[in-house]
């Protein structure tokens, strides 16, 4: 095992950004600072690289054509499913290539909830959730009977285990719960969550999007039933994503679309299904992304999920120690940076978060601000909007400062607090 102490200075951040064509960019007339990871990651020449060689050498459909293109493109597509799938500690035939993290849950909704849930059960989610891994429950909700329960997070950004006890005690048939919050940065005991939620006998579902990118990811480990990521925001393409569902629930769950390739026998009555994990791929899937997806996984093994996760944790500090230093600053989400991951959302205590983008972006500087798709945790925090910086493995300790030291921009154009 290797020290902290170790990977830092093993961890050669410029080698990596030398990877990054777009981190060359200047954008208004400053070189690029690129905070907005938690929305999308850049993409490395590797994984762009890893497209244009299958356009320009391999395209074809396929699991149907039988000349060496077609075969070349099948063997690259699934390799790149087993290269995903060991990523996360799964079988290849346990993952369902999605085009994201919200059609991955909604797969589960319409293929699982709807074949498993009826009037009165209860759902469990939580307040720190995407709307991704809430509206498809509410669309279901409405088509079962079944009823939504919320867990509360504390007023740290942590979960809390107690009112989670109290809901698990209603036996719900499914607990929903996100792994790393988008917004807090919290990273949710998803281990000890499933198993408390087993025990009970539901299923988990969790919403891995914020994690599987940042840090080291077993889903036979937690034990879950069902982990939804998104590819794009782990330096994979946009369009392309995974669900990974334990095989015995994808064996007995009826598809989620009907088409092409998920067939095994149609006839004018009934079908019959193709093996798992293709019933869940109707049509011709996004194979060059799915290829690309490979390619970002080789890329973070590569570099190491420890790494990584260790190098995000120092970033972290560092903002959250500035941050904390100001007055005029508010930060939401766990204090302790081993808590969470690597991003700060914040607001100005006297400023509109939106204000505080548009003021770093004169700077070249990206971050975001908005409700970041989680109005219910907004209604929480008492906010509309917050500010977020979220990093990955090629911020650097600099870009940190630099971020925190436009921050006075903003007191510049809008005014000092309470001055
Ligand atoms: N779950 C979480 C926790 C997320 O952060 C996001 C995207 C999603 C699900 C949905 O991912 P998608 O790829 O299916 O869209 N979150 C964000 C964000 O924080 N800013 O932009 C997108």
């Amino acid at each position: 095992m290797m020290t902290s102490l170790q990977t830092q200075l093993k961890y050669d951040v410029e080698a990596i950004r030398a990877d990054f064509p777009i981190l060359q960019r200047r954008v208004n007339g400053h070189p690029l600072v690129y905070l907005d990871n938690a929305a999308t990651s850049q993409k490395p020449r590797q994984v762009i690289d890893a497209l244009v060689h299958y356009y320009e050498f391999t395209n074809a459909n396929v699991h149907r054509g039988l000349h060496t293109l077609a075969e070349e493109a099948t063997e690259a597509y699934e390799s790149a499913r087993a290269k995903v799938a060991r990523f996360i500690g799964a079988e290849p035939e346990s993952v369902v290539f999605t085009r994201n993290a919200t059609e991955a849950i909604n797969l589960v909704a319409y293929a699982w909830g709807l074949a498993n849930l009826k009037s009165g059960d209860r759902i469990v989610l939580t307040e720190m959730e995407h709307h991704s891994n809430i509206v498809p429950w509410q669309l279901i909700a409405r088509l079962t009977g079944a009823q939504l329960h919320y867990v509360p997070f504390t007023p740290e950004g942590e979960m809390d285990m107690e009112a989670l006890d109290n809901a698990l005690r209603q036996e719900p048939k499914l607990v929903a719960i996100v792994h790393v919050s988008n917004v807090l940065g919290t990273v949710n005991p998803v281990e000890e969550i499933t198993r408390k939620a087993h025990a009970v006998g539901a299923k988990v579902l969790i919403d891995g999007a914020q994690a599987v990118p940042h840090k080291p990811v077993d889903v036979t480990r937690i034990g879950c039933d069902f982990y939804a990521f998104s590819g794009h925001k782990m330096l994979a393409p946009t369009g392309i994503g995974a669900l990974y569902a334990r095989r015995e629930l994808l064996e007995e769950m009826p598809p989620f679309m009907g088409g092409g390739s998920m067939i095994r026998r149609v006839t004018h009555e009934f079908s019959t299904w193709a093996d798992i994990p293709t019933k869940f791929e109707a049509g011709t899937p996004n194979i060059a992304d799915a290829i690309g997806f490979g390619a970002a996984v080789d890329y973070l093994q590569h570099v190491g999920m420890e790494a990584i996760r260790q190098h995000e944790q120092r970033l972290t500090a560092e903002a959250l120690r500035l941050l904390e230093a100001e007055e005029d600053i508010v930060v939401y989400g766990p204090r302790d940076p081993q808590r969470r991951c690597g991003l700060v959302s914040f607001n100005f205590k006297h400023v509109h978060p939106h204000d505080v983008a548009q003021v770093l972006d004169a700077r070249g500087i990206a971050i975001r601000a908005g409700h970041h798709c989680c109005q219910i945790i907004m209604r929480r925090l008492d906010v509309t909007a917050t500010a977020r910086a979220s990093f990955y493995l090629y911020n650097t300790i600099e870009e940190i400062h630099t971020f925190v030291e436009a921050l006075d921009d903003v007191r510049k154009v809008f005014g000092k607090y309470g001055g």
